[in-house]
Order: C-alpha cells, then sequence, then structure tokens
C-alpha cells in the first residue's frame, strides 16, 4: 500500500495520523483551502467597503471644515480647503465609482 514518505509536505494532510493521505482527507484539505480562500476573499472586500465609507465619511466632514476654518479666523485656510475641494470631490467620486464598478464586472464574470 503507497503510503507518504517521511517528513512529506503533505503529512499535515494526514489527519488521524495513519501515514495514509485518504481520499477523503485529500477532500477534506482540498475544501478547506476553498474556504480560506472565500474567507480571504470576503476580507479583501470588506476592507475595500470600509475604505469606501472612510472616503465617503471624509466628503461629509469636508464643509465643516471649510465652515470651522472661517469660524475661527484663518480665512486663508478656508480659502486653500475650498480650493482642493473641486479635485478632492472628483478623486473620491472616481475612487468609489471604480470600486462599484469593478464589483460589478467581478460579479457578472462569476468570479
Ligand atoms: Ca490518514
Amino acid at each position: 500500500m503507497p503510503a507518504l514518505e517521511p517528513d512529506s509536505k503533505y503529512s499535515s494532510l494526514d489527519t488521524n495520523g495513519d501515514n495514509i493521505v485518504s481520499d477523503r482527507e485529500f477532500e477534506n484539505s482540498e475544501r478547506q483551502i476553498k474556504l480560506d480562500l472565500l474567507r480571504n476573499q470576503d476580507q479583501k472586500e470588506d476592507s475595500l467597503l470600509l475604505m469606501c465609507w472612510l472616503a465617503l465619511g471624509s466628503m461629509l466632514f469636508y464643509p465643516p471644515l471649510i465652515i470651522f476654518s472661517e469660524f475661527i479666523g484663518m480665512e486663508r485656510a478656508a480659502g486653500l480647503v475650498a480650493e482642493i475641494s473641486s479635485i478632492y470631490f472628483l478623486s473620491v467620486g472616481g475612487l468609489v465609482s471604480v470600486f462599484f464598478g469593478s464589483q460589478a464586472i467581478i460579479k457578472k464574470n462569476g468570479r
């Protein structure tokens, strides 16, 4: 009966310790690898979604920042923040639309 060589890298697949990797043990390891891949994919999507929320949240934070700068007498800072805002809003909009666009493409291609 075929068995594993000593110190085989596949010895971790032999979960019941009989020194034979059965079909069942092999299939379980495949299933585990698929689960790990799915979990990684899920975590990646979660972190991208968090990034989107933070970007959108910073857009909400922007107008009050201008008002606050004006309020505490930092007119120059308020002007600079207002000047940056146009390109900033465009960038965040681009980021969010690329995220949702890529999600749609990934779903359509079934991956
Ligand atoms: Ca075994």
